[in-house]
């Protein structure tokens, strides 16, 4: 069958032991296209035997070597962008434009990136003065480290873990989702392009359940970089804590978008279009809980729902699409769900809330964009994650009140805040509560600073060194001289 995924261990393509396998979905027309391995315990012992036989000689290859090949791997992704763009639409749903512009290009940026930081990461050094001694800290690799990402932003997310892993040092057995397995499989070959040496990086596809449960089980896997759900996350948690491995969680979001009336209203209403809807809501960051100052809420409701209105809803290969297909049938069902639920809640529909037919497509996973206007901050639709083009509105008095809301749920990931009150800025940045907050813009991104969430959104921060420092082990080392 075309469209056969396969595991990619010690550098060769192979088939799951136990022959078992999953169908791929496309989700803009809801057709099998494909099957995926669905990797059992023994597949994942291979990866890690695989990893395990790389390790000793890969975390000895010198800074500039490493740099040399994981810059070859970012060319590679860069040189097979149109390929890699396709792939991830078809499997994902998510516009053509989209991932051309901005999945394919970050997953070649984060190899580059990882690249250059590699050889600038230093350590700290504390002379003990008076007392003749010199401590310094060597940060060496753990070992073989596991990596877990999830649907919505496929080698995007992927390789944000597997750059700086392989970078560091270490040794990697990784696995995609299950949803969305196509261009972590297309990986492995422009890995061995680079001159990645065997074993070093090493992809099992399969679902969470079997596969992933086998990398987080697997008592010699040291460290569990994972994205994903929150009740995920609580679970690797779990399971991870009595073997005492180093975790770093990247969790959900119901993130504010503070709306107050001083600010660049044009800029803001382009970009709150952007940061409710873009890759159809399921991005982690997206601002899905707007709250608006009183003085501007009626105009600002009027102009954001009419340019919502104008969004087009298309087949993920179309040039002119906005917005495309949901990810997966049970995602679009859960999102359904939520319309509903805000309905019972005595929410008002102010657009959208329907499932919508394309041309040709029909049983594809389309929903049109849905903005909820909300009788109060505690909804259920107002605290949970829907993670699809669903936006709740509300207004709102005061500073001191927005703050109240904005952090009363569970999550703590971004918020942004438009304004051009620079004391309200840093009034406000100093007490959301929030890894991340956005002033005027919104997922801004530079891969140097430290990214992550608070609360329910996650433990351990990704980016830049903070990456580096996760996939590496300090060691203490004191040297008393005469
Ligand atoms: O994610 P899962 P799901 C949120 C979003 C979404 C919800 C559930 O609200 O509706 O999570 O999505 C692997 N051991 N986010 O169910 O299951 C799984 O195979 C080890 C936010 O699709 O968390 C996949 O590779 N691994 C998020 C990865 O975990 C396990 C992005 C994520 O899947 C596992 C996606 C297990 N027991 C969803 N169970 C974000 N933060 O951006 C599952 N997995």
């Amino acid at each position: 069958m075309a469209n056969t995924i396969k595991n990619y261990i010690n550098g060769q393509y192979e088939n799951p032991i136990n022959s078992n396998w999953l169908d791929n979905y496309d989700p803009s027309n809801g057709e099998i296209y494909g099957k995926t391995p669905n990797s059992s315990k023994e597949d994942v012992e291979q990866a890690y035997l695989s990893a395990q036989s790389a390790f000793e000689q890969w975390s000895q290859t010198t800074l500039e070597e490493r740099s040399r090949i994981l810059l070859k791997i970012s060319e590679g992704i860069e040189s097979q962008l149109d390929a890699l763009a396709e792939a991830e639409s078809k499997d994902n749903g998510k516009p053509i434009s989209l991932a051309k512009s901005i999945d394919i290009p970050r997953a070649a940026s984060n190899f580059r990136f990882f690249a250059n930081a590699i050889t600038q990461f230093a350590s700290e050094s504390h002379e003990s003065v008076g007392q003749n001694a010199i401590n310094f800290t060597l940060r060496q690799p753990i070992g073989v480290v596991g990596c877990i990402s999830p649907w919505n932003l496929p080698l995007y997310l992927f390789t944000w873990k597997i750059a700086p892993a392989i970078a560091a040092g270490n040794c990697v057995v990784a696995k995609p989702s299950e949803v969305t397995p196509m261009t972590a499989y297309m990986l492995g070959e422009i890995c061995n392009k680079a001159g990645l040496p065997k074993g070093v990086l090493n992809i099992v596809h399969g679902l969470g359940t079997t596969t992933g449960q086998a990398i987080i089980e697997h008592p010699n896997i040291k460290a569990i970089s994972f994205t994903g759900g929150t009740a995920t996350g609580a679970h690797i948690a779990r399971t991870a804590a009595p073997m005492f491995k180093k975790l770093s969680l990247e969790l959900g979001g119901k993130n504010p978008n503070i709306i107050f009336a001083d600010c660049d209203y044009d800029a803001m209403l382009r970009n709150t279009i952007h940061s409710s809807f873009a890759n159809q809501g399921q991005i982690c960051l997206c601002g899905s809980r707007i709250f608006v100052e009183k003085s501007i809420y009626e105009k600002f409701k009027n102009d954001f729902v009419e340019k919502v209105k104008q969004l087009k809803v298309g087949h993920p290969a179309k040039a002119d699409t906005d917005i495309g297909a949901l990810v997966s049938k049970p995602h679009l069902e859960k999102v359904l769900d939520y319309i509903n639920i805000a309905k019972q809640e005595n929410g008002t529909i102010l657009c959208g809330g329907n499932r919508i037919t394309v041309n040709g497509h029909e049983n594809g996973y389309y929903l049109e964009p849905t903005v909820i206007e909300v009788p109060n901050e505690h909804c259920r639709v107002n605290q949970e994650e829907i993670f699809g083009p669903v936006v709740t509105i509300m207004p709102f008095g005061t500073e001191d009140e927005v703050l109240q809301m904005a952090n009363k749920v569970k999550y703590g990931l971004s918020a942004t805040l438009w304004t051009n009150d620079l004391n309200r800025t840093m009034r406000m940045s100093n007490q959301i509560q929030a890894g991340i907050v956005w002033i005027n813009t919104w997922l801004m991104r530079d891969l140097r600073t430290p990214f992550g969430g608070v609360k329910a959104s996650g433990v351990g921060r990704e980016g830049g060194f903070e990456a580096l420092r996760f996939f590496t082990e300090p060691k203490n080392v004191c040297i008393k001289f005469k």
